[in-house]
């Protein structure tokens, strides 16, 4: 299976990128299937937290260079490649990319996918398209400009060069930079953490996040107020703020 998936503890579900022939190129069917697992978690309950990896060596080369090195325009149209990457964007549940290795291209791509990003030491992030005659086409104009700056983004984008994980951390690219022996099992950690916490407030948190960032300021704050507001439904904060004053652990239960 080009991507594997498998339930490491109570509510976290691991995805692993798994064609390491390949370097994890995101060909068309590793793409499918891992638009089809992010809708399948997205409905589950039993999900709370997703951690994105690839191998040891490798998160992601980027989109598979093969695959589309002789297709025309209307050929990769057709391909819709929105609609792929649709449901990790929109996914409700919280996802953290565990990144060993390189992550270019669309690997770089799927890892600001991830709302957290551990990267090992040696990991490095870059967007290489323009050295193969394109651009970057999954998010990277956006995202990257939105999470490092123009001007960082730019240099990326226009040389080409990758950057280390201290580089990525410092410039904000980056959550956390750890021993490249440590990355999954620091992602896991957190991962089960962010499991225990209310799933309504995670999934509130995440939503206002995205939705603040594409609109005004007046408008994130008022949606913020809206999301806070409606927290005080869920028989979570009541649990939440019980288990405080009583000196005891709280069980979230989603609802
Ligand atoms: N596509 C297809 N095959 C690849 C890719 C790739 N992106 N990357 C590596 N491979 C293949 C190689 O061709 C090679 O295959 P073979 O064994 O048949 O010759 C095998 O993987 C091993 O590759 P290397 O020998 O090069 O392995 P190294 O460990 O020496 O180097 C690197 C690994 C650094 C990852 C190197 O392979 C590399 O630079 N790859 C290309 C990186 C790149 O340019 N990425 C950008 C691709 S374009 C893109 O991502 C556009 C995004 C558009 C939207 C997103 C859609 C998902």
């Amino acid at each position: 299976m080009v991507v594997q998936t498998e339930t490491v503890a109570d509510g976290v579900l691991l995805v692993r990128l798994n064609r390491p022939d390949a370097r994890n190129a995101l060909n068309m069917e590793l793409r499918t299937r891992l638009a089809e697992v992010f809708l399948a978690l997205a409905d589950d309950p039993a999900v709370r937290c997703v951690v994105v990896t690839g191998s040891p060596k490798v998160f992601a080369a980027g989109a598979d260079i093969k695959e589309m090195a002789e297709s025309g325009a209307i050929e990769m149209m057709g391909r819709r490649i929105l609609r792929l990457w649709k449901p990790l964007a929109d996914c409700p549940k919280p996802v953290i990319a565990a990144v060993n290795g390189v992550a270019l291209g669309g690997g770089c791509e799927l890892a600001m996918h991830a709302d957290i990003i551990v990267a090992g030491e040696g990991a490095r992030f870059g967007q290489p398209e323009v050295k193969v005659g394109i651009m970057p086409g999954g998010g990277a104009t956006q995202r990257l400009v939105r999470a490092v700056g123009v001007y960082r983004a730019m240099r990326m984008m226009l040389t080409g060069e990758p950057v280390t994980a201290a580089e990525a951390l410092s410039m904000g690219l980056v959550s956390e930079v750890v021993a490249d022996d440590t990355v999954l099992d620091r992602a896991l950690e957190m991962a089960r953490a962010i499991a225990a916490m209310p799933p309504l407030a995670v999934q509130q948190i995440k939503e206002t996040v995205y939705a603040g960032l594409d609109g005004s300021l007046a408008g994130g704050l008022l949606l913020e107020r809206k999301a806070f507001e409606i927290l005080f439904a869920s028989a979570d904060q009541k649990e939440g703020m019980r288990a405080f004053i009583e000196k005891r652990s709280p069980t979230f239960e989603g609802k």
